[in-house]
């Protein structure tokens, strides 16, 4: 059944540098502001990377936990703390993430390369996070770079049961150099794969650099839900740097109005996602 549109926002990620791209918000009031300004265009959810003094990705947790703090005093967003963190991050790190107490925190199915680096998600590293997520009442994003990832969750549910809520939600992050493309054809073929999980489970699409507009318009007519921000993409269209996260949310409520299928509501997103 074709539903509204959950719109998730990826405002700062850990691999862009601020200093080659100035618009990305890397300050707690820079962040605050976009999550404020993304929330009164239709965004329901923010993906949140966090960053140090100097602007270096961190999974500090005493930031973390005063950016889950912060987020959830100035909005009425779904606040998804990234465990992926960055490529250099440890596991203990990584897990520790969870102490912030998000509503939803990213899981990433697999091992990927990323590029010249490898994205580690050893299976003993995914089972841990998602059965913390469990014991905890975080509701997890299941990150699938690649089609097998998709296989792997269907093991990890099959061996480990559901996650908090219920629901199912997954995230198709598609053109990393390394992972699947970011293709119609692909998105299609990770979509019939979800026919192996359970009923009901949801999707959204992210397309990196390039292959964002095809990736989000076939999501779209696939009955997909968003997730657009300047952690994945930082060009606009050919030559034109992105001036804002806003600026991509708007593109996405733009299009998801023209496909009928208008953004989802703080509320409505709770409920689609069990949270
Ligand atoms: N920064 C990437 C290495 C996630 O947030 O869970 C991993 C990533 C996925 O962004
Ligand atoms: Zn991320």
């Amino acid at each position: 059944m074709t539903t509204g549109t959950l719109i998730t926002v990826a405002p700062t990620g850990a691999e862009s540098a601020k200093t080659e791209v100035p618009a990305l918000p890397v300050t707690l009031d820079e962040l605050l502001l976009t999550a404020k300004e993304c929330e009164a265009l239709g965004a329901a959810v923010i993906h949140v990377h966090i960053r140090d003094d100097e602007a270096r990705p961190t999974l500090d947790p005493g930031r973390l936990g005063a950016t889950v703090a912060a987020l959830r005093e100035s909005t009425d967003l779904i606040v998804q703390l990234s465990t992926g963190g960055a490529v250099t991050d440890p596991e203990a790190d990584r897990l520790a993430v969870l102490d912030a107490a998000p509503d939803m925190a990213s899981c990433t199915m697999g091992t990927v390369n990323f590029g010249d680096q490898v994205f580690l998600n050893r299976w003993e590293f995914v089972v841990e996070l998602h059965t913390r997520m469990q014991e905890r009442g975080i509701v997890p994003e299941y990150e699938i770079f690649d089609l097998g990832h998709l296989s792997a969750l269907q093991r990890l549910l099959g061996k480990y049961g559901l996650p908090h809520g219920g629901h199912v939600h997954v995230d198709f992050v598609m053109g990393v150099p390394g992972g699947m493309p970011g293709t119609t054809a692909t998105l299609v073929a990770a979509q019939q794969m979800l026919r192996d999980l359970p009923e009901g489970t949801t999707f959204s699409a992210t397309g990196i650099g390039r292959t964002s507009l095809p990736v989000l318009l076939a999501a779209l007519s696939a009955g997909g839900h968003l997730r657009v921000g300047m952690e994945d993409t930082v060009t606009y269209a050919k030559g034109r740097p992105v001036e804002s996260n806003m600026q991509l949310v708007a593109r996405a409520v733009g299009f998801a109005q023209l496909a009928q299928r208008p953004p989802l509501n703080t509320a409505e997103a709770r409920e689609l996602l069990g949270l």
